[in-house]
């Protein structure tokens, strides 16, 4: 396959595969880590930014037609559900010292590459969420609590499960250099 199609049949899958993560059930509501997140991550600092952010735009638009699109206004739902998947693709902002790293067996400067790459994409992801959650959610939550505190607990909290998922993957697949790194 020519490389440039290969890498579009890559970024179709890639968000096909996130998406159905998504599927794990809710089983702390909102607080429920993105178990998605790992695999567009993976990919992001495997083909790099503009199809890691394809890929994360992809895993958004997939959310429409499957009806896994939470609605409470057509601005809510353009900023959770377009700008938020899209900016996770700006893990691959570091698609360049982390291949590098990899290719010369660096493993431990490839895990911290990939922390970078983890905190840009799920960070922003998740400060997306939080904004949204401040200005949207706000009626949601318990009472006497601000929509500040409340979106900070839910998305802080939600986030950084993310986070945490996203390190565990990719400390435990480090080493799987045919993962990472495209032909
Ligand atoms: C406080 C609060 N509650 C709910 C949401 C909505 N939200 C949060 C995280 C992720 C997603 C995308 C789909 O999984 C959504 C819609 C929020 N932002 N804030």
């Amino acid at each position: 396959m020519k490389r440039n199609v290969l890498v579009w049949v890559e970024v179709a899958i890639i968000a096909a595969l996130s998406m159905s993560l998504s599927f794990i059930p809710d089983f702390a509501g909102w607080f429920t880590p993105s178990f998605g997140a790992i695999i567009l991550v993976i990919f992001s600092l495997r083909r790099g930014l503009t199809p890691g952010l394809a890929a994360g735009l992809l895993w958004g638009l997939i959310h429409f037609p499957l009806g896994k699109v939470s609605f409470l206004s057509v601005e809510q739902v353009l900023i959770e559900y377009i700008i938020a998947f899209t900016v996770m693709g700006l893990a691959g902002l570091v698609y360049g010292p982390f291949q590098k790293a990899l290719k010369n067996d660096k493993f431990s400067s490839a895990i911290v590459w990939s922390g970078i790459a983890a905190l840009l994409g799920v960070g922003v992801r998740y400060f997306v969420h939080y904004i949204a959650g401040v200005l949207f959610w706000g009626q949601y939550a318990p009472e006497g609590t601000s929509p500040w505190v409340y979106s900070l607990s839910v998305n802080g909290t939600a986030g950084a499960g993310t986070f945490l998922v996203v390190m565990v993957a990719c400390i435990l697949l480090i080493r799987q250099k045919k993962i990472w790194i495209a032909k």
